[in-house]
Order: structure tokens, then sequence, then C-alpha cells
């Protein structure tokens, strides 16, 4: 059984959601400068907003408006919690302002109300792929030691702010993603791993400082990492392609492994050693790592992978992972592997390896819908992905004794994908009509998936019919 205070849901981001980019004092942030794209196309990040360009984030679905419409269908699927992120440069428009804007503030204080009215507890990332543009253009972004401070600031508003809103937080989305895509990810183009691992060093001591002054906001804050988990399978027995299997995940745990223990691993500074990287450490730091252990981790898992030790084309992807194909796995239209029993794995091997609280707060399938003529959504891929999945955390608590705090599914509702930039890749069970281009009346639709989920939550997983 899972417990009975479980936290069933659903996860979005507010760059990928709310539009109203420029509205209420709200500043421009790294992904206001992403255009749109698609499977065969990146997306751009240009230098401020080009006009003539697209950008997908500037409008989105207009949560920003119309949160009490769709907080009102999660309420209705009995969600109990609701992840989401707050913008940064709405709360401080350009990251380093001597005040916050208050407009912004007070915009997360009703829609966090609006959440607690039914019941449903916020579950808030302080940094989802987003960084005020003005620190990117004024510092470098997280290149630069200020931005920790910058972050702090922003961190002690928020969280002096929600204090009795919010319990649930997580400090950087998917942290170990800087090494894939350090401009979507922390706002910077450069591919240098000697300033991807220094920008990665200063959000994770800003993650550590945080988590100790959180603590110190209020003792019931529970404040987690957040990665996305890289399972990986050798391609074969043979020890070649398992040592490469290792190493492909040790690129990752490098992160959880500061994160959960407080310190680097050997393995890590024989890593960044091999690289030639030299991170640029203050007195102190290592001290600040120590006490900045998180409380639980946040984990995304949409996929898995294959290593080998032959240098074969990595074919299969995710949006920001890529590896070999496993014959074993079919694959969605965006060529990400189903692989359900790879959660159970991972829940367990994350569990083994540092006994912390898991939580998932993401998963999930990006999907076509097509509406039928009487206007209903028939998904029956999608709850086919959800269903198989939620199985899997079944055994691993049941049967595996692994401890989990809640399944929270990306993008409950429709929202601009963040690897393409396009709407028509969707994982919600509501659908938002709105198109690539932008078109459509942002209408919303529940679709079969919606009574699936309504279900499940009702009978605590049990039901998975
Ligand atoms: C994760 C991100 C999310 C989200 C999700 C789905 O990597 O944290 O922001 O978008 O993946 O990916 P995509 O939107 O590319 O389909």
């Amino acid at each position: 059984m899972l417990r009975s205070d479980f936290l069933w849901g659903g996860a979005v981001a507010a760059n990928q959601l709310e539009g109203a980019y420029d509205l209420d004092g709200k500043g421009l942030s790294s992904a206001d400068c992403m255009t749109a794209g698609a499977i065969d196309r990146a997306r751009e990040y240009t230098d401020g907003v080009v006009p003539g360009k697209y950008y997908p984030s500037h409008n989105a679905i207009d949560f920003y408006h119309r949160y009490p419409e769709d907080i009102a269908l999660f309420a209705e699927m009995g969600f109990k919690g609701f992840r989401t992120s707050i913008a940064w440069s709405r709360i401080y428009p350009n990251g380093d302002d001597a005040v916050p804007n208050e407009a912004g503030l007070s915009y997360y204080d009703s829609l966090f109300d609006e959440c607690l009215k039914y019941g449903i507890q916020p579950v808030i990332t302080l940094s989802h792929y987003e960084t005020p543009y003005a620190l990117v253009q004024k510092y470098g972004s997280w290149k630069n030691r200020k931005l920790i401070e910058f972050f702090l600031k922003y961190s002690r508003t928020v969280f002096e702010r929600y204090r009795e809103k919010v319990r649930y937080w997580m400090t950087f989305n998917e942290i170990n993603c800087i090494c894939m895509n350090p401009a979507m990810t922390a706002g910077m183009r450069e591919k240098d791993p000697q300033l991807i691992y220094q920008a990665a060093h200063y959000q994770l001591l800003a993650s550590a400082i945080v988590v100790k002054m959180g603590h110190e906001i209020n003792r019931d804050f529970q404040i987690g990492m957040m990665m996305t988990y890289p399972l990986s399978y050798a391609k074969t027995c043979n020890p070649l392609d398992n040592l490469a299997n290792m190493e492909e995940m040790d690129r990752h745990y490098y992160f959880s492994d500061v994160q959960c223990r407080g310190y680097y691993s050997n393995k890590a500074k024989e890593y960044l050693k091999k690289m030639g990287v030299t991170i640029d450490a203050e007195l102190g730091d290592d001290e600040i790592l120590r006490e900045g252990i998180v409380d639980y981790i946040g984990f995304s898992y949409y996929v898995s992978m294959v290593s080998s030790a032959e240098p074969d084309a990595r074919s299969a992807e995710g949006n920001l992972l890529r590896g070999g194909r496993n014959p074993y796995l079919k694959a969605t239209d965006w060529g990400w592997q189903i692989d359900p029993v790879g959660l159970r794995l991972s829940l367990n091997n994350l569990y083994d390896r540092y006994q912390k609280p898991l939580f998932i707060v993401e998963n999930g399938l990006g999907a076509e819908d097509s509406i039928e003529a009487d206007g209903a959504i028939h998904d029956s891929y999608r709850v086919d992905y959800l269903r198989q999945h939620v199985k899997a955390l079944r055994e691993a608590v049941e049967e595996d004794g692994v401890e989990v705090i809640g399944y929270l599914p990306w993008g409950c509702i429709d929202l601009v994908s963040a690897g393409t930039g396009e709407m028509k890749k969707r994982y919600g069970f509501i659908h938002v009509d709105r198109n690539n281009d932008g078109s459509g009346t942002l209408k919303r639709r529940k679709k079969d998936s919606f009574y699936w989920y309504k279900k499940v939550i009702e009978s605590n997983g049990e039901n998975l019919d």
C-alpha cells in the first residue's frame, strides 16, 4: 500500500505555461529568449527578444490568468500536490534589484491560496530552466559566483513570503542537465567543460546555502534536490560495456552525491582531472556543501538508455539525454524509449545509494492528441504509459520497500515543450486548444486520461483499470 498521505498530483514549470512574460513588472528571463523548434529543428537562443521571431513562453497557455479554472480541474481529479516553479524574474525582474516586485509576489500568493483552498499542496521549484535575462547579460549567468548572492536573496524573499503556504521546495530543476544543455538549463551559451563545471559548483553551493537557510526560516520545510534520473543499461555483458555504463551513470551521480552526501566523491574529482577541469573553490566551500544536504530527492524519469564501449551512434533520445537504442523497448513519436520497469530500477538505485525519501516529480508521455467530433480525446496511449509506471512505482514501494513521497506526472495540463518549444507534444490530462504557431482559443478539455487519473487518486493507486 502507498502511504495515506501520498502526494498524487501533477507538475509544470512557470515558463512553460504562465505566459504574461512582460506583465505586472516581470523581467525578461533566459527562457523568454528561446524560439520554438521541432523534433528536427533545435530551438534558438537569441540575444534578447528579436522582432519577427516566435517565442512560445511569451503567452504559453496563459495560466497566469486562467489558473483558477485550471486548479479547479486539478482539484476535480483529486490532486493532493501541484508542482510548479516561481519565475525568478517576476520577483526580481533584473535579478540584482534592491527590492522585490510586489506584483510578482502577490501573484504567487493568490496562486498558492487557490491551491490550498482545495487542499492541494504547492511543491515549488526555485529555478526551473530560467534565469533573469539581465543576469545573463550583465554577469554571464551562472559562470559568475555573484549569481549565488542573487539566488540567495531571491530564495530568502520567497521562503519568508510563503513560509506558511509552501512546505515542499526544490532548488534547481534537473541540476545534472547543465552538462548537456547549459544554455537551456543555466542561461550559458558556452560549452567549455571548465565553465560548465565551475557554474555547476556555484549552483551546488547556492543549493546548499538555500537548504540551510530554508530550515532556519521554517523547520518544517522539506527542501529537495531535483535531477533527471539517467537510467542506463550496458549494451551487452561485455565487461567493457558495463564499465562504460558505470561511467555514464557516474556523470550524473556527480551532482546527487554532492547534494545528498555533502561532498564531491573521489570519482567526481578524478573525472574533473581527466577533463582537465580545475574548480575554483573558496575556503569554506566544503563546509557549505556539508551543511546543505537535501531532505529528499526529487527526480524526473521518462526514458532509459543503453551505454556501450563502442563509440557507436547514440541514436535514442530524451530531450537532454542521449544513448543507444534498446531492442526490448518501444519509443514514443519523439524517440523517447518507454521503460516502466526502469522506473522501479531507478527508485531502487536511488534509495539504495542514499536512503532518502524519493519524490517522482516528472514522468509522462508526450504525444499528439486528436479531438473527436463530440469533443472527446481518447488518449489510451497516455493511460497505458502512466498505468505501467504507477504499477512499477507500487512494486518498488510494496515489494522493494522504497520510500516514495508522491507522484507528480509532468505537464498535467498541456504546455510548451521544453525540448522543442512545441505545443503539439502534449502530456496533459487536460487538453489546451493552442497550436505550435500560437493560434487557438486556449479552451480547456478533459481527456480520457483525466477520468482515469481521478480513479487512480481516489483509490490511492489501487485501481489502475
Ligand atoms: C524535463 C523538464 C521539463 C519538461 C520535461 C518534458 O526535462 O524538466 O521542463 O519539459 O522534461 O520534456 P519536453 O518538454 O522536452 O518534452
